[in-house]
């Protein structure tokens, strides 16, 4: 009954609003102007609206860059992130500064010359002085850019294997964690197919390849520090992606196929934790667990824990229901800690035995 009354009084006051606008619409005729073309007044309206729109932007962006601007990441902890971050600064410094020119300009201009009835334009037809400049410098500045990217690129992405002694490491992701295969005592990777999936052999390690018997499988990513590692990423069901921000590193994991990404890490997490940059948002962290840890008590459930940077292998690819805690801790870490850490990590090997002994 509430819900018809209510129907039927929402339908009379729609009624009353429409009979009312027509009423209203019939006294003013008279005043109404309803011709299409644009007067005096509303190009007036419209030149100054334009002029307020950019304004607005240009604020809203000097607004976004000062609010957000903890929201960076820190200086690149690995060799490569120092040239990437820097050709992401000079692209963004150069866009930055067109776009405000340009932007600002074409708004003012608008408002400047906005109809008057009687203004009269002026008839220009060329001047290919003019054409020749605008066309000519955005041709040098994007090639130069463009040839930098392509340079800046390559250096990343090829990966050289000869080069020095790197560290081989497979990335295997599935839904929804990840495992870190170690090459063992050869540093080579035994092969793998997922159809070996079988018990213990989770990654599905060839059993008969001897160079997977060395293997080392874990849950944590050890690196040693100042030595180039190369991932070689595969997925057992769907895409993935490999992402490691503070290393500016990402990559698809593809099922039936191994992806690669190589880097250097630079900074140890124990490094990174001292950071200024660290120091500072740890502390607002845990100022903001500390508060919301009070409301929980209160509300008799236990406090949030104090928190601790440390690096992360995060999955970037929406991959299913628990893709959002798809992650695996990363420890970068002087040799002799990583040597002494890798050392007590069981052998694929030894796995296998101790299930056959099972
Ligand atoms: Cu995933």
């Amino acid at each position: 009954m509430t819900v018809l009354l209510t129907i039927i009084v929402v339908a009379l006051v729609g009624i009353t609003f429409w009979q009312m606008s027509k009423i209203l619409k019939l006294s003013q005729l008279k005043n109404v102007d309803t011709s299409q073309v644009a007067n005096d007044k509303d190009n007036d309206t419209q030149g100054k609206l334009m002029l307020g729109f950019v304004i607005f932007i240009y604020v809203l962006t000097i607004y976004c860059f000062s609010a957000y601007n903890s929201f960076f990441l820190p200086e690149s902890a690995s060799k490569h992130g120092v040239e990437y971050d820097q050709l992401m600064l000079i692209s963004l410094v150069i866009i930055m500064i067109t776009q405000i020119i340009t932007q600002g300009l074409l708004h003012y201009f608008t408002f400047k010359y906005r109809g008057k009835s009687t203004n009269k334009a002026l008839f220009f037809a060329d001047n290919d002085k003019l054409e020749f400049v605008w066309t000519i410098i955005p041709v040098i500045v994007l090639s130069a850019l463009i040839i930098y990217g392509l340079f800046t690129w390559s250096d990343i992405m090829n990966i050289d294997e000869e080069d020095g002694d790197p560290l081989i490491i497979e990335l295997y992701a599935y839904q929804f964690d990840w495992r870190a295969r170690y090459g063992g005592e050869d540093n080579v990777l035994g092969k793998a197919n997922v159809r070996f999936i079988e018990g213990v052999n989770t990654l599905g390690v060839d059993v008969s390849d001897s160079y997977g018997k060395d293997d080392k499988i874990v849950n944590e990513l050890h690196l040693p520090v100042n030595r180039k590692v190369i991932f070689k990423m595969r997925s057992q069901d769907v895409l993935h992606s490999a992402y490691m921000p503070f290393f500016r590193a990402q990559m698809n994991v593809v099922p039936g196929m191994i992806t690669e990404f190589s880097y250097t890490p630079t900074k140890t997490t124990e490094e990174m934790r001292n950071s200024e940059f660290m120091v500072e948002k740890v502390a607002t962290i845990n100022d903001i667990r500390r508060e919301k840890s009070k409301a929980l008590i209160a509300a008799g459930d236990e406090g949030l824990e104090t928190y601790e940077f440390d690096y992360y292998l995060l999955c970037n690819k929406i991959c299913g229901a628990s893709h959002y805690n798809m992650q695996m801790k990363i420890v970068v870490e002087p040799e002799e800690d990583y040597n002494a850490w890798l050392k007590e990590q069981q052998t694929f090997g030894e796995q296998m035995s101790a299930q056959a002994s099972n």
